[in-house]
């Protein structure tokens, strides 16, 4: 811990989500209020960066609602009834395995701050995300004497990373590097297309801090998705929804907790929750 007071802590958090919103609202995006119970949330699979033990679960009104591991399948529903550019504050629950602890950068609950642009390529969020971090970076003392955050920002492709440094490429880039830069083309979900898909790097360390991609809008190429990741039957609120039609988009979520610790220079991410939900350790309060 760098000797922050909790309340210090607290004003970064507050000028980062206020930040957020007006830098989103600027870019043209609207403000969507968060759900946090649904019959479908972002199931996970597939993506080797998630451990989950299992997807939280409310037994309510005959039904089994699950807490929102992310609003991705949301999002997209707003997109295809014509929603354009669209952000979330989003809170969300993932039972991550308790071995997670060690990362210092997993939280079971959390916020990111989730967008989603219609008709959108990686280039448009690019342009987004870095236009973000470049002027959240002249809002902080902290980050101004850490090098200025220029765009735009290096591209690598996740293949070529694991070819030089092995499995575990992203500690090491991420300790390797100055700067924030983009990995292209993870292993991913089922809605994200499979080449055109990218997490942003945090330097110093402090790892991946918002994944996305264009999704898959082909119906056919949905399911079959689905159907290889063995997760069809468990969704069929959104096989229903695909038929009726995807429209193209593009998107991310940047992880609030993860940016507060990278400003804060922390050493893990529970030193910048108040109330830490981490896993592998109890919750006190
Ligand atoms: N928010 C991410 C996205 O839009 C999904 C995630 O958090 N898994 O792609």
């Amino acid at each position: 811990m760098n000797g922050l007071t909790r309340v210090e802590i607290a004003r970064i958090t507050d000028k980062v989500l206020d930040h957020a919103q007006r830098y989103f609202r600027s870019e043209g995006f609207l403000e969507i209020k968060p759900v946090m119970l649904a019959c479908i949330t972002d199931p996970l699979d597939g993506d080797p960066g998630s451990a989950v033990l299992k997807t939280g679960t409310i037994e309510y009104g005959g039904q089994n609602l699950s807490l929102m591991q992310s609003m991705i399948l949301h999002k997209q529903k707003l997109i295809a009834e014509g929603f354009e550019k669209i952000f979330i504050m989003s809170p969300n629950i993932r039972l991550e395995q308790p071995h997670r602890e060690k990362t210092g950068r997993h939280a079971f609950e959390f916020m990111q701050v989730d967008f989603e642009i219609a008709h959108g390529k990686k280039e448009d969020v690019f342009r987004i995300v870095e236009g973000f971090m470049v002027s959240l970076s002249e809002e902080f003392q902290s980050l101004k004497e850490r090098g200025k955050i220029e765009m735009p920002f290096e591209r690598h492709l996740v293949k070529d990373l694991e070819a030089e440094y092995g499995p575990d490429w992203e500690t090491i880039m991420s300790r390797k590097s100055r700067h924030p830069f983009w990995a292209l083309g993870l292993e991913r979900e089922f809605y994200d297309d499979e080449k055109n898909n990218y997490d942003l790097i945090l330097p110093e360390g402090y790892g991946e801090v918002l994944s996305g991609g264009q999704r898959i809008h082909e119906t056919e190429a949905v399911l079959e998705r689905m159907k290889s990741h063995g997760i069809l039957e468990k969704n069929m609120e959104y096989v229903e929804f695909a038929r009726q039609g995807i429209v193209p988009s593009a998107g991310g979520g940047i992880g609030v907790d993860r940016l507060v610790r990278y400003i804060a220079e922390a050493e893990h991410v529970g030193d910048v929750q108040l109330f830490p939900r981490i896993p592998g350790r109890p919750v006190t309060f």
